[in-house]
């Protein structure tokens, strides 16, 4: 065996054995526990029957296609006709999908050979030739390009020498299908020419970069650029033309860089040019979600530990900041403690099947079982849910990301819940998404509205996972364990790294933290899914009802001014006690007492957490006085939400001026040239907190301190708190705010000055620290200077 085919042997090994791993941890845990199974299994004989149940699905919509909408990119299933770009009317940036190149068929092409349909096959590769070019004055995404057209030709492209191999048919076939793929490839890469090697979204199919639309083209999200290495690779090592690859592990090594070095976590929107963040959210869904994904597969497709170690990076990150019990909630990347959404979005459903595949059994089950509460509850998963599981957008492309990871944990555990699971997903499409003409996406799962629309995706991920799902591996002509599944599902070989092109590892040694997570012990591997599903059960408001009906209210939500809550808290045994009433609480039934007792619990690590923040996060404005210039004194402040945070040994240092007006609510200061890289000082009052600090950084000021507008406030009284913002990330100035009392003090001393009075500001910790190491060496040089000579 040569060294490169026995690397890529011991890959395939090494995805045959996270699935066996899991099934023999699973299979030992039954053995070994008295798990209660309450899920019914299913017999051969009903599963043989959703698989072919599923089969059908395709052929309805693959059908409704092809006789009503080839060779248009996709079908529209209400008016039963194709839908062409620039014939039929634009949805927008949508439309950026569609590069009239007839994708649902390529797309579709090797689900074909999955439902053993050769004949079709081979009909359908003969049209792809035949009809599809290029060659068209059309601006398209780049990433959906890629991963739909470039990944659908080149999983063809394989499947069809598999054939020619396997099945002695197709002989006629040499290889147009790579060809039209390689040629599709170069009409990608002028979107490549960036200062930082990291793709712009969008490129003209035949002008390149140079169509003046894409004059202005800057920004593009994490997942648009880190979602190209498996298919630029594959291209590569198929074509021998190194380009695709060399490109793509660019755009990933830069994008490597841009993570924030404090949290490990990236956001979802930069500049291509600068590298600049320009959404510094982040969470596992819309904008990243497949860059995390093509981390972990192209560790395994192509064998560079490097990327292991990235993913594990950032892995450890998302579960330390980003997961939160079953949920994944978006947090700010340099502030990870801070929640930037309250909602979820229905892309985040692939994450389970990603952590199945990288050995995180645990999470992965939770969170599933968490996404099928959420569609049991609005009978598809909307594209976005509150954190409190309502609907914060109600729209359902018939996405395929929740069945997805459905199929990986029944894959990986063998539990027939997930069997169950994709049964109901199977029959609600078919009840409430199919039509005559295939399968339209719901406009709003509230009302079940339809639209005209069907997405490649339905063939070519969502019905494909479903007829995997319900298959054997006996039933499929190929094993799909020798293949890596790309993001949009087309079939990757493992034997790939074979083919010349090594990658080039060039190791870094701080991206070696292994695999920290699936060390630990008790392993969470070892837990057998029902156990980790059942405390799960009632997760969510509605899907158990209660009498309080309604979730537990959580400490963090609690308002004392809120009558429902004071009821609910009242409920769980919890009184408020106040001067006169001493009257004990009893909890109205053990479940409520018990509720009650999390929830102080959860108000005494509330109060825990709040103070060891609170000092971490709390700001300082430092200055000296004429008398004493070497003592510096420092007042406290509190920091922002939507201005950079001040943290180590960061300052700010400039001369103390005020705002004129001092409100700073205008479009411009009267003294906007003296405020020119100086701190200014501006009351609060009149206007939003963000906007005085767009006008301070317009200005061109250092930073911008707010003064409290309430006299004789002080942070000596009352809590400080972080100035929010209105979710814009566009303040690079810090911003602090101070009480009355504080800002006196400073204000006191400004007065009293002929001077400017000069203010530094900074992280109080780290002013404390400071003072801290100026007092010990002055006692040590104080020591020393008294020390006798002889001892010197
Ligand atoms: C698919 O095109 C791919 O799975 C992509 O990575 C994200 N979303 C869609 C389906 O939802």
């Amino acid at each position: 065996m040569s060294a490169t085919s026995s690397e890529s042997f011991v890959r395939g090994q090494r995805l045959m054995l996270i699935f066996l791993v899991a099934l023999c941890i699973v299979v030992a845990c039954v053995l070994s526990t008295e798990t209660t199974m309450p899920t019914q299994n299913m017999s051969n004989k009903e599963r043989a029957e959703l698989r072919e149940e599923a089969r059908a699905m395709f052929y309805h919509a693959y059908n409704a296609y092809m006789q009503n909408a080839y060779p248009a990119d996709e079908l529209m299933p209400l008016s039963c006709k194709g839908r062409y770009r620039g014939v039929t009317p634009s949805r927008g940036d949508m439309d950026d999908i569609l590069g009239n190149f007839s994708m649902t068929l390529v797309d579709t092409l090797d689900t074909l050979v999955l439902l053993g349909d050769f004949a079709e096959f081979e009909h359908a590769v003969k049209l792809v030739i035949r009809d599809v070019q290029f060659d068209s004055d059309i601006i398209v995404s780049v990433f959906e390009t890629n991963i739909r057209m470039v990944g659908g030709l080149l999983s063809a492209h394989i499947l069809a020498e598999y054939l020619q191999k396997h099945a002695d048919t197709m002989h006629w076939y040499k290889g147009e299908l790579l060809e039209m793929s390689r040629e599709l490839g170069y009409r990608l890469l002028p979107a490549f020419n960036t200062s930082t090697g990291i793709p712009h979204a969008r490129v003209n199919l035949r002008l390149g970069m140079k169509d003046p639309m894409l004059k202005k083209s800057r920004e593009t999200c994490t997942a648009c650029a880190g979602t190209i290495l498996l298919e630029f690779a594959a291209l590569s090592r198929l074509t021998g033309d190194p380009i695709f690859e060399v490109r793509a592990h660019a755009a990933m090594d830069a994008l490597w860089k841009l993570r924030h070095r404090g949290s490990d976590l990236m956001g979802t929107v930069l500049n291509v040019h600068s590298g600049d963040w320009v959404r510094r959210d982040s969470g596992v869904g819309a904008g990243i979600d497949s860059y995390y994904e093509y981390l972990f597969k192209s560790y395994v497709l192509l064998g560079d530990d490097k990327y292991l170690a990235r993913f594990n990076r950032h892995y450890n990150a998302v579960m330390k900041y980003v997961s939160e019990g079953p949920m994944l909630l978006d947090v700010l990347m340099h502030r990870p403690h801070a929640k930037s959404k309250n909602f979820m979005d229905s892309l985040l459903a692939f994450w389970p099947g990603l952590q199945v595949l990288s050995g995180d059994l645990k999470p992965a089950v939770q969170t599933h079982e968490m996404l099928y509460q959420v569609m049991q509850m609005h009978t598809f998963i909307p594209e976005a849910f509150t954190v409190d599981f309502q609907i914060h957008w109600g729209q359902h492309p018939l996405r395929p990301e929740f069945i997805e990871s459905t199929y990986f944990l029944y894959r990986a555990t063998g539990d027939h819940h997930y069997l169950q699971v994709g049964k109901k997903a199977l029959k609600t499409l078919q009840q409430y998404a199919k039509v005559s003409c295939g399968y339209a996406a719901v406009n709003d799962v509230r009302t079940g509205k339809h639209e005209d629309r069907m997405d490649s995706f339905v063939l070519s991920e969502t019905i494909k996972y479903l007829y995997l799902l319900f298959s054997d591996p006996q039933d499929l002509i190929i094993n799909v364990d020798e293949f890596v599944f790309t993001t949009e599902a087309h079939l990757l070989p493992l034997s790939i790294a074979q083919l010349g092109n090594a990658t080039f590892s060039f190791r870094q040694t701080d991206e070696h933290n292994v695999l920290d997570f699936m060390r630990t012990c008790p392993s969470s591997n070892k837990l057998f899914p029902e156990k980790v599903r059942k405390p799960l059960r009632n997760f969510i408001t509605g899907s158990c009802p209660r009498t309080t009906a309604g979730k537990r209210l959580s400490a963090l939500d609690f308002q004392a001014s809120n009558a429902d809550h004071l009821r609910a808290v009242y409920d769980m045994g919890i009184t408020m006690v106040s001067v006169g009433d001493r009257s004990q609480g009893k909890a109205k039934s053990h479940e409520e007492g018990e509720m009650g007792l999390q929830f102080m619990q959860e108000m005494l690590e509330l109060t825990k957490m709040q103070s060891i923040n609170q000092l971490a996060q709390l700001q300082a404005v430092a200055y000296a006085t004429d008398e004493k210039p070497q003592d510096w004194i420092a007042l406290m402040a509190g920091p922002s939400h939507f201005s950079p945070e001040l943290t180590g040994d960061q300052f700010v240092q400039g001369d103390l001026i005020l705002a004129k007006p001092l409100r700073a609510c205008d479009e411009t200061l009267e003294n906007a040239e003296e405020a020119k890289g100086k701190v200014l000082v501006a009351e609060r009052g009149d206007c939003t907190f963000v906007s005085k600090a767009r006008l301070a950084q317009k200005v061109g000021a250092a930073a911008l301190i707010v003064c409290d507008n309430v006299p004789g406030s002080s942070g000596e009284t009352q809590p400080m708190f972080a100035m929010s913002g209105d979710g814009k990330d566009d303040v690079l100035i810090p911003v602090v705010f101070m009480y009355s009392m504080e800002f006196g003090k400073l204000s006191a001393v400004m007065q009293r000055r002929k001077q400017p009075l000069r203010v530094r500001v900074m992280q109080m910790v780290e002013f404390k620290r400071w003072q801290l190491a100026k007092e010990q060496r002055q006692n040590q040089t104080a020591s020393v200077a008294q020390k006798p000579d002889k001892e010197l």
